[in-house]
């Protein structure tokens, strides 16, 4: 049945908000066939990963989406059926008012950040009346297993990824710029926050005897690495060159294409949420740099991670893949042995991400469980 969703996104920092709440909006349009509009207080970022957007126009319809600028004083507007506050963004007052005027109450939810620790099952989808007003609001999880909400995951992702060959990667990287592999290159795509080791990664890269072309996107990164190889060079489509190390700089790509990125590198270094995600669902090795918290939260998501992530693993690849995402995210020093070590076992990951992708894919997709839950309570 077709219903009208409002989707509320702040961004924070960054592209992850956006992100999820674009491919969300997407989804829900293209394969659910429900009515959205996405609210968003920060068009520029948006139209950083979806050039569609343009960021001076405060309502526009983008893939069947209607976009809205959410600023202040809020539009008098009626509210949806659905209402989706994403990452606890606070509703704008009017519109909670507007809510209280449906002759039924909307289904009111808010999407939560992804965390694989283990208490996220028990508090997935527990509904709580509002203090004051008859509303009950529901916090969703996504999450990476049963009991949870799932992951977003489109329709067809895996389908394209399977078909994403030799020569559908030729064409993406030719329509792309990037250079074509040379026989034994090592391909990294690299997107990470500034407080990595970034330094240290560089020279074991350009001294460890392995070609390595390591792709970029522009940002604070890309900013530090062509300081650190050549202070003279600009930021975007550069390519630099120290020792066995390419590094080649590029701008942002639109989310389908990261995903083509994603598939054509041999390891993955990502961050945050969605991309993380997003280098599962690719399969190639991929080493995760989590958004960093204030007073360590991080440490225990990342650890809860890897203890589902390793859990099937030989004690060998655990401790290969343990080490070097603890050293990339500050626990420990970097050094060459944890980056071979990593390196030697890339085969064995491979064939775990693929075991991993199967678990996963046991599980409904984040779009169809918010649409299966809404309309049981409609
Ligand atoms: O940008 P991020 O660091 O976002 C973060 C996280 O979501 C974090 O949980 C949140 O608390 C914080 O923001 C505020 O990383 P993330 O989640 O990977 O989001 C990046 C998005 O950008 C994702 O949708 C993929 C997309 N992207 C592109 O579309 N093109 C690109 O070229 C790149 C590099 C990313």
């Amino acid at each position: 049945m077709q219903h009208r969703w409002d989707i509320f996104c702040t961004v924070i920092d960054n592209f992850g908000d956006i992100g999820v709440c674009w491919r969300l909006a997407r989804q829900l349009a293209s394969e659910h066939h429900q009515t959205v509009r996405l609210w968003v207080d920060d068009l520029n970022s948006f139209a950083a990963i979806a050039p569609a957007i343009n960021p001076n126009i405060s309502r526009q319809i983008v893939h069947d989406i209607e976009v809205c600028s959410w600023h202040k004083p809020f539009a008098a507007v009626e509210s949806a059926e659905v209402v989706i506050e994403a990452f606890a963004c606070e509703l704008p007052d009017r519109y909670v008012i507007a809510m209280l005027q449906k002759n039924k109450p909307p289904v009111w939810i808010n999407l939560e950040y992804l965390s694989a620790e283990p208490w996220v099952a028990q508090y997935h989808a527990v509904p709580s009346p509002h203090p004051r007003f008859p509303l009950i609001k529901t916090c969703f999880f996504p999450g990476f297993v049963a009991g949870t909400g799932g992951l977003l995951r489109e329709k067809n992702l895996i389908t394209q990824r399977q078909a994403f060959n030799a020569s559908a990667e030729w064409e993406f990287l030719q329509r792309k710029d990037l250079p074509g592999r040379e026989a034994d290159e090592l391909r990294m795509s690299l997107f990470c926050y500034d407080s990595v080791p970034i330094e240290k990664l560089i020279q074991i890269l350009s001294q460890t005897k392995v070609p390595v072309l390591l792709i970029v996107p522009q940002g604070k990164v890309a900013e530090k690495i062509a300081a650190m190889l050549n202070p003279t060079s600009s930021q975007n489509n550069v390519s630099l060159k120290c020792g066995y190390l390419t590094v080649q700089v590029i701008p942002f790509m639109e989310q389908t294409d990261y995903d083509r990125l994603l598939w054509s590198c041999d390891v993955n270094f990502v961050r945050g949420e969605d991309s993380f995600v997003r280098a599962q669902w690719g399969s190639n090795p991929f080493i995760w740099n989590i958004y960093p918290q204030a007073e360590g939260v991080h440490w225990k998501k990342l650890h809860a991670f890897l203890d589902l992530y390793c859990s099937n693993m030989t004690i060998e690849l655990a401790v290969a893949v343990r080490e070097m995402w603890s050293c990339w995210n500050g626990i420990g020093e970097i050094n060459h042995g944890v980056w071979m070590n990593f390196l030697s076992a890339r085969e064995s990951l491979k064939h775990h991400n693929d075991h991993w992708l199967k678990q996963l894919l046991k599980q409904n997709d984040l779009a169809s469980s918010l649409v299966q839950f809404s309309m049981n309570q409609l």
